[in-house]
């Protein structure tokens, strides 16, 4: 078998599907997280770090992107962030005969996780040309590897650096010189297949790519929030607390999704009494239950709806703002006049009392909060989508004022730092110039390669060198088999790496595993002890220090794999001290206080408790670095997934029991799924018009210009979706996604929108 993908991913004879949970978190959350982190890190060890995580001298949660509040509370985490954690301070190890008894051939058949439960890698690790075996290497050596690979280029451009979004600023920092200075700028990220489509619109719109509020925007200021194409009760838990908070004030909440969420219905905060004992706080007060990909048509009628409103009364737009600070309003309204009735139903699957309920909870609001995340980002019209929803803000002046604004909620814990640091195959002239000024060296100036492109290039031979730095890149791309078959076509592969996965047993032709030190552990260098820092979905940055001994003593921090390596390859010519960062993280920050605006005196303004906040020039004095210095209105073609009589449009997304690729369990609590993975939810009444029972067995059969792709074996769960629609987890669903099916712009994996049909299986 050539795939990338075991045929069979899980035993699913136990599969046990039972109705939806209604509530979300709760006494039973804390306690399925605190189970995982005893269970695997044992009890004073779990504890222990535990109280550290998210504390203004702990170590920054390794899940998901969302802000600490300015005075965390005393357990100022959640199930799936202690999850994060246990996944990590796991007690359990992959010692050196692990690879002598485990081929690559046998880990390919293996589960993604099946890898994960093996334990912290302990050594660095390599496959030489055409062995079955990982075997023991020095650094020295592995350095050496990589050294020589980069002798054989013809040019900088035969390598790619891939980056996940877990680390640190100063490592990110530093990579990302190194892949300069070696002249390149194929910087591919996981912010690609994530946020892209976000940076994209919000810089065309307001002239930056970050979201424009802050945590007390939410919980102390807003009277409307709307969250849209996100599932907040499992990938952003602590969001919830927020949400509550801000209802208890009299906020009102607007959920756009095809699926009833249960985190977005009630929350049981576990941290107060009222959610222990009590029914817990209802959030959504209107859930509008769109088609997949309609969420474009659905902002436009909006829009819409709200010119004409102006027109009758004078004081819905702010009219003000509009006149000071934006400009194209005129190809905007010109674009919503157009607008088909007929097209938004059907795009959207909504009539119009629903989108006028909507429109009222609009016009009540003084101000409004928008928080997306993948269900926005990653459609063919993504960036249309976002840039419509920036309209919608701006209509109202939702901008730049207490408890308005944009709020893109970001996946990994410094998936926006490591941007902000130079981890982007585009950075800006502005930040290249300084790079070169800083280190007395001429950057390249061709952008370099996106995931997709990576991919790409990879299949056509061109890349020889291919370099990881977390993440796991085969498992979380799209089209798996031709990815799997990419990197296997690819002279060295090298993984920067806490645990084994996917990635690992579809190396390149060689390929290194590197360990390294994670979050949660000690990081002592000839200075002493260091720590990081990260920045968050709302660009405060503060610091990280992990509490635990190293999982072994082999074990390198990335920084220091980082400066090894660049020392090696760069060779005694190059004049950056790599030995002296290596040493003292404080040198890093200094050059990133003189290369990156907004960490002018960074040393001491990281000091503080909580950190400090980027500079963000629409949010703090509605100035737009825009073309023509205004927040810009476009106007946006109405575009539909058009999807063939007897096919469903598949969106492709996370259980409660994972993190990315990274599996935890086999149970989705609040969908109602336990002890399998391999279903795919649909609406009753498409299964009756398919034909199809619930509970039947059947393949993922999606369709594309190049042909069909198959996922076997799914069995059918009804569930109330939108119609048209099917959901099923990624990354299962991965061999599905074509990779020529992104989205327009950003190139972002299209994996929200793919048309499928279901193929049963006898027996
Ligand atoms: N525990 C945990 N936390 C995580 C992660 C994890 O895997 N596990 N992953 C992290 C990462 S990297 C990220 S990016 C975030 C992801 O956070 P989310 O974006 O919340 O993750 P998804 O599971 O992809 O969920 C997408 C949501 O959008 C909805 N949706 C899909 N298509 C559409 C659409 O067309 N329109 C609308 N309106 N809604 C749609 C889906 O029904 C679902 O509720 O979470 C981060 N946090
Ligand atoms: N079909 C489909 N595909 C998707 C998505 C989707 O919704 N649907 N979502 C996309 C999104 S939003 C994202 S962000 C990407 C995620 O893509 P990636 O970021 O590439 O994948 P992860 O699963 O987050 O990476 C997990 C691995 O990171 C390593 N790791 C963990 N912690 C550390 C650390 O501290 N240091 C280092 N060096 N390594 C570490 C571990 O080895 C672990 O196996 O997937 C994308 N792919
Ligand atoms: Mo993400």
């Amino acid at each position: 078998m050539t795939k990338g993908a075991p045929e069979h991913d899980y035993d699913d004879s136990e599969l046990n599907v039972r109705s939806p949970k209604r509530a979300a978190a709760g006494v039973p959350g804390v306690v399925h997280g605190l189970r995982d982190v005893l269970d695997q890190a044992g009890v004073r060890r779990g504890t222990k770090t535990l109280l550290a995580l998210n504390q203004q001298r702990g170590f920054d949660c390794p899940g998901c992107a969302w802000p600490e509040p300015d005075k965390p509370h005393l357990a100022e985490f959640c199930e799936n962030g202690a999850k994060a954690v246990a996944e990590e301070a796991t007690l359990r190890r992959i010692g050196t005969e692990f690879f002598a008894t485990h081929p690559i051939s046998d880990l390919t058949t293996k589960t993604d996780y099946w890898l994960g439960q093996q334990g912290r890698l302990t050594t660095p690790v390599f496959r030489d040309t055409d062995g079955d075996h990982y075997r023991p290497i020095s650094w020295d050596d592995a350095f050496s590897v990589i050294a020589d690979e980069v002798a054989s280029l013809d040019r900088p451009d035969q390598a790619a650096f891939y980056t996940s979004g877990r680390t640190s600023n100063e490592a990110a920092f530093l990579y990302q010189l190194f892949a300069r200075k070696l002249g390149t700028n194929n910087l591919p990220d996981c912010s690609n297949m994530c946020h892209e489509s976000s940076g994209a619109a919000l810089n065309e719109a307001i002239g930056i790519g970050k979201g424009s509020v802050t945590l007390t925007d939410i919980t102390d200021h807003t009277d409307l929030i709307v969250v849209v194409g996100q599932n907040p009760g499992t990938n952003h838990p602590r969001m919830l607390s927020a949400l509550e908070e801000a209802k208890r004030r009299g906020a009102r909440i607007v959920a756009i999704n095809p699926l009833p969420e249960t985190g977005l219905r009630t929350f049981k905060n576990p941290q107060k009494v009222r959610g222990v004992i009590g029914k817990g706080t209802p959030l959504a007060d209107l859930f509008l239950q769109i088609r997949v990909g309609g969420d474009l048509a659905l902002f436009q009628a909006v829009n819409r709806l709200l010119i004409d409103a102006d027109e009758r009364t004078g004081d819905v737009l702010d009219h003000e703002f509009i006149d000071a600070h934006t400009s194209g309003l005129d190809d905007a309204m010109a674009a919503w006049r157009d607008l088909d009735p007929a097209a938004v139903a059907a795009a959207t699957g909504l009539n119009s009392r629903q989108i006028g309920a909507f429109v009222d909870e609009v016009i009540a609001a003084n101000s409004i909060v928008v928080c997306w995340a993948m269900g926005l980002t990653q459609h063919k019209n993504s960036v249309p989508t976002i840039r419509e929803v920036m309209n919608f803000l701006l209509l109202r002046g939702n901008i730049g004022r207490p408890g308005a604004g944009a709020c893109p909620v970001r996946g990994h814990s410094n998936v926006q730092g490591d941007r902000t640091m130079g981890i982007w195959e585009k950075m800006p002239e502005s930040f290249l110039d300084a790079l070169a000024t800083e280190f007395d060296f001429t950057p390249p100036r061709e952008p370099g390669l996106d995931t997709v492109d990576t991919i790409r290039a990879m299949l056509d031979g061109k890349i020889r060198l291919f370099m990881a730095v977390g993440g796991n890149f085969a498992a979380a791309t799209p089209d798996s088999d031709r990815t799997a078959e990419a990197l296997r076509a690819v002279p060295l592969t090298v993984h920067v790496s806490t645990k084994l996965n996917r990635s690992h047993v579809v190396p390149g032709r060689r390929s290194l595993i590197l360990p390294c030190l994670g979050r949660t552990e000690i990081d002592v260098q000839a200075a002493g002890k260091q720590f990081v820092t990260v920045e968050d979905s709302m660009s405060m940055v503060h610091a990280s220090r992990g509490n635990l001994p190293p999982a072994a003593p082999e074990l390198r921090s990335e920084v220091a794999i980082i400066c090894g390596l660049a020392r090696r390859v760069l060779g005694p010519d190059d004049t950056t001290p790599w030995e002296q960062f290596n040493a003292d993280y404080t040198t890093i920050r200094e050059r990133i206080s003189r290369v990156v605006p907004g960490f002018e005196d960074f040393e001491r303004r990281v000091a503080t408790p909580g950190g400090f906040v980027l500079p963000h020039p629409p949010r703090d004095e509605r100035r737009f670095a825009t073309i023509d210095g205004k927040a810009r209105f476009t106007a946006n073609e109405l575009d539909v997934v058009t999807v063939p009589p007897g096919r469903l449009i598949l969106q492709t997304i996370r259980s409660h029991d994972q993190f990315n690729t990274t599996i935890y369990g086999l149970d989705d609590r609040y969908r109602g799924v336990f002890n399998g993975r391999r279903v795919v939810f649909v609406s009753h009444h498409d299964l009756d018009e398919l034909g199809i029972a619930d509970g039947a067995s059947v393949d993922l059969v999606s369709e594309w210009k190049d042909g069909e792709r198959r996922a076997p074996a799914f069995r059918v769960v009804a569930f109330p979706t939108a119609r048209g629609c099917a959901a099923a987890y990624y990354p299962e669903t991965n061999p599905l996604v074509p990779l020529d099916h992104t989205a327009d712009i950003s190139n972002t994996p299209a994996s929200k929108s793919v048309v499928i049909r279901l193929e049963p299986v006898a027996g």
